[in-house]
């Protein structure tokens, strides 16, 4: 669908495995994201999906305030503003997943299952990702209502409000709502409204963006004639592109020479711009966008390029192999239901590092009081002050274990 608008913010679905954030988003913006043939299968998001959709208010006498769709509202409808969804997977082996998602977050909703006691590991760990990453405008929905009584409500009301305290999320505001019977949408985005705004950005200099997808646009068969170049997608940090911007993707390809791996940027020219299903020819911060590039598409394709940086040839920072971190390391493992302690970092340790909306391992070279320096498998870009989450494996699978402060 093409929307009205550009989207200008982004804002993250986050919480448990099953509590109901793939239908919420699916409510808010009419587009089912667990599409792969394994989700479906196996019901759960794999992958993190995306979504756009406007928020109207409606003149008063409405029904409603405020609706995604303006015949909800009659004559009268305002347009606020339209914000794109990163829909995360909840299940406990996807949180590299999540974390990658929430580095693109301006702000999240934290969708927490009223039949269920809260907070569930997820709940927890998303919570603490979110607040390890800074994301602070948060929305609490408490969903599934329709499936308790109201003295289970009232209970898991009073469970979300204490697990919430002393969090980044004690000021969220709870919404009771039933996703799958469309039950109080309307407070929903009106809390959205208030809790979410759009972010101040930055739209001088040079630009950046971080690729949390990369596809082949072609159906399988298109001539050679026709096919499109290779599509990149995530959200621009800063700056603005526009289509002719000659663009540099960094790291980029790794290419073996004399028994050495170097690694190399792509370069390309950008050649579309869509952000919202709009075609545009510029687009500044905020809100999901996907860039056309003459790429060979079968370096875009499956998602090959997510973790990169996109910026003008020339202008992006060297990648790193090695990274100095002042360390944030929680006491306890929060994302398990047994609560481990966590032990201190050791030198020689593998930690899977979130870097942006880049993955990789590392080996831990050095560790003194809060500061470590981790050898990385693969290159990232990393700029001093951004904030990267730490994950263990634990029990054999990676637990978000602390963040760190790139120096
Ligand atoms: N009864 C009820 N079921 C819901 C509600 N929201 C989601 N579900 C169901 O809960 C299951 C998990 O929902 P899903 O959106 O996939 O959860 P996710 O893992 O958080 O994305 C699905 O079977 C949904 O149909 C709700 O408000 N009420
Ligand atoms: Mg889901």
């Amino acid at each position: 669908m093409k929307l009205p608008r550009p989207p200008e913010v982004n804002i993250g679905m986050v919480g448990h495995v099953d509590h109901g954030k793939s239908t919420l988003t699916k409510l808010i913006t009419g587009v089912k994201t667990d599409y792969f043939s394994e989700e479906i299968k196996r019901g759960i998001s794999i992958k993190l999906g995306y979504a756009d959709a406007p928020i109207y208010r409606c003149p008063e006498g409405s029904e409603v305030r405020y609706s995604t769709r303006p015949s909800d509202c009659g004559n009268g409808a305002v347009l606020e503003r339209v914000v794109s969804f990163v829909d995360s997977p909840g299940h406990e082996s996807l949180m590299a997943t999540m974390l990658s998602g929430a580095a693109i977050m301006d702000g999240a909703i934290m969708v927490i299952a009223a039949n269920e006691k809260c907070p569930m590991p997820q709940t927890r760990e998303h919570l603490t990702a979110l607040n390890f990453l800074g994301i602070k405008n948060i929305v609490i929905v408490q969903n599934k209502i329709d499936l308790v009584n109201e003295e289970r409500a009232m209970e898991s009301y009073r469970e979300i409000k204490e697990f919430a305290r002393g969090t980044v999320a004690e000021d969220a505001p709870i919404i009771p709502m039933s996703a799958l019977d469309n039950a109080n949408l309307d407070a929903l985005l009106e809390a959205i409204e208030q809790r979410i705004p759009t972010k101040k950005y930055n739209e001088e200099g040079d630009p950046m963006m971080y690729i949390a997808r990369s596809f082949d646009v072609n159906r399988p068969g298109t001539s050679p004639e026709e096919l499109k170049g290779g599509v990149v997608g995530g959200s621009i940090l800063s700056g603005k592109f526009r289509v002719g911007d000659k663009i540099e993707i960094s790291p980029g390809i790794s290419v073996a020479k004399g028994g050495k791996k170097s690694w190399m940027p792509i370069q390309t020219v950008i050649t579309s711009i869509i952000s919202g299903n709009i075609p545009l020819e510029e687009k500044g911060p905020g809100g999901l966008v996907a860039i056309g590039t003459e790429l060979d598409p079968f370096l875009t394709k499956a998602d090959n390029l997510v973790g990169m940086v996109v910026g003008l040839e020339g202008t992006l920072p060297k990648p790193v192999f090695r990274l100095s971190l002042k360390t944030n390391i929680l006491t306890k493992v929060v994302g398990s239901s047994d609560e481990l302690p966590v032990d201190r970092i050791i030198k020689g340790e593998t930690l899977l590092m979130n870097v942006a909306t880049a993955v990789t391992v590392g080996t831990v070279s050095q560790s003194k009081g809060d500061i470590i320096d981790v050898e990385l498998r693969y290159p990232v870009i990393a700029i001093p002050g951004q904030r990267v989450a730490i994950s263990r494996k634990i029990h054999n699978r990676w637990r978000l274990i602390g963040s760190g402060t790139v120096s």
